[in-house]
Parts: structure tokens; C-alpha cells; sequence
């Protein structure tokens, strides 16, 4: 069953200021579908910027670009400015703003390209569980780069279960998926979930206690999506916290990932001068 936004017209909607209405569904559901897309020439340069990355990282499953938007870091990824201006994006900041609050830090960017025929699953999963940020918060913006479709492995979620924010247990799962740990079964009620469908340069907006997840794509049309990662920075990125990440071919190195501040003060003191010795 589809998790219902708004019209899925493909207009280009203007307005992106969030309603009362929005914002309380964002709390009630812990995701949201604005009305709010990108303007046609812009995802246009966005699908450039997909195809460069595919071809600047041939040795790196299309489903695990991880920091797409730094240049090239310490996680095995050659990344690509696009992403970082998307980031940095007036009314995507404007959005999050009603969500977290006037301090907002970007520490993190992650392409989820499924590749027509071979798409990875994502696993159902807690975002919190691998991320050493405390106190825990976060929105990801996921901007769809294609259209997501049930056919091509859109995003999953469960409505409202971000909403007793509690953490849920996650083991390693067997085959080959884009991460491989997620919820052991039995731990969520997957009649639940609801199919996150979106055109290309729509986006949906998720708290980081949601369970969601991804099918894989056996269609014949390529998946892509952007998971921008966006946190209060009253809360503080906490390097010295070690995340186990196991997942083969997906490296990940919270230790000397740079942090941007997008928009206020840093009241918790985040580093934001490691990592940027090659940003763009
Ligand atoms: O792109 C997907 O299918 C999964 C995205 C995801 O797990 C996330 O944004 O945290």
C-alpha cells in the first residue's frame, strides 16, 4: 500500500514553506511528502551528476555512495558538487528548519542507486543504529533522482514507528544487500509498511527513529535517490563513538567525515574543520 503525500502531479510546485498540517504529520508518521520538487533544469544537472559518479566509481556497488557530495574523502568514494549544492539548497534548508529547529548541520550524503536488473535490497532498518550522533536526531531529505516506484524498489516505511523512540535490535543479514544488518523478523509488523512512490525531483522527509527499508529492483529502469542527512546542532557528532559498519563495500569513516553548518550556531561544538582538507 502507498504511504500518500500530497498530488503526484508533475508540476513544479513553488511553494515550499511547510504547513501546520505538514509539519504535524511529519511528527504523527515521522515522514513527510512535501509539495515542494525540483525544478525540472536542476534535476536534469542532478542526473548528470548520478552519471558521473557511476562512472567515476566503477568499484563501488551503485547502491553504496556513501558522502556523495564530498569530493573525495577518507571513504573510498569520489563524489561529485551537485550533491553539495543540492544540500545547500534555500528551500530543502527551509524545510528542515521547521523540522529540527535554526541549527542545522549536514553530515551526511548517501546516493542509493539501484541499477535496473540488479538493484540491492535495502534491509528494513533503524538509521539511528549506525550513526554516532547524540543526542540521537536527524531528518534525511531523499530526493528522488528517478521515479520510485514499487517496481523498481521504492523507499519503505512504517508510518509512526519513530514515535516511542526507542532503539530496536538489528543483526546481520544473509545475501547480498546494500546494508547487511536490519530488524531481526518478528521485531515490526511488515503488513504495516507503506510504498514511498515519488517522481523524479520529489522528496520525502524522515526521522531517524523510522523503520523503512527497500525492495530490490529487477525492473528494467534504474533507481536513484540522494539521502541527505541533516542534524540539530545542539546535538553533538560524536567521533569518538565507534560504529561497527560490516557491510562489504561500504566504508564508512564517521571519525573524519567533514561536517557543514547550513544554518545558525553550533551550540554542542562540533568539529567542523576535520574532513574539509578535500571538499568541494
Ligand atoms: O534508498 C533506499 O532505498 C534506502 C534509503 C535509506 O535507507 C535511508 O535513507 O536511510
Amino acid at each position: 500500500m502507498q504511504y500518500t503525500g500530497h498530488d503526484n502531479d508533475n508540476a513544479v510546485q513553488q511553494e515550499h514553506v511547510l504547513a501546520k498540517s505538514d509539519v504535524e504529520t511529519y511528527h504523527r508518521d515521522g515522514i513527510l511528502i512535501p509539495r515542494w520538487r525540483l525544478p525540472p533544469q536542476r534535476l536534469a544537472e542532478l542526473r548528470d551528476a548520478v552519471d558521473a559518479m557511476l562512472a567515476a566509481n566503477p568499484g563501488v556497488r551503485p547502491e553504496k555512495l556513501v558522502s556523495a557530495h564530498v569530493a573525495e574523502g577518507t571513504e573510498g568514494v569520489k563524489g561529485h558538487k551537485a550533491f553539495l549544492s543540492l544540500a545547500q539548497e534555500p528551500a530543502i534548508l527551509d524545510m528542515v528548519e521547521q523540522l529540527i529547529g535554526p541549527d542545522i548541520i549536514l553530515w551526511g550524503g548517501h546516493l542509493f542507486c539501484k541499477p535496473a536488473g540488479d538493484g540491492l535490497e535495502v534491509p528494513w532498518h533503524q538509521d539511528g543504529h549506525y550513526w554516532p550522533i547524540r543526542p540521537l536526531a536527524t531528518v534525511t531529505v531523499w530526493v528522488a533522482l528517478d521515479d520510485s516506484t514499487v517496481e523498481n524498489g521504492c523507499l519503505r516505511v512504517i508510518p509512526g514507528s519513530h514515535a516511542d523512540r526507542r532503539h530496536y535490535e538489528h543483526e546481520k543479514m544473509a545475501g547480498d544487500l546494500a546494508l547487511d544488518r536490519g530488524l531481526a523478523p518478528g521485531s515490526y509488523d511488515p503488513d504495516s509498511a507503506r510504498d514511498v512512490v515519488l517522481k523524479a525531483g520529489q522528496m520525502s522527509m524522515h526521522d531517524v527513529y523510522l523503520l523503512h527499508g527497500s525492495n530490490a529492483n529487477n525492473s528494467p529502469h534504474r533507481r536513484a535517490g540522494i539521502a541527505l542527512r541533516y542534524m540539530p546542532a545542539t546535538s553533538l557528532f560524536d567521533r569518538t563513538i565507534e560504529v561497527p559498519n560490516t557491510t562489504p563495500g561500504l566504508k564508512t569513516d564517521f571519525a573524519r567525515r567533514p561536517l557543514w553548518l547550513m544554518r545558525g550556531t553550533n551550540p554542542a561544538g562540533n568539529d567542523l574543520s576535520i574532513g574539509h582538507g578535500n571538499v568541494m
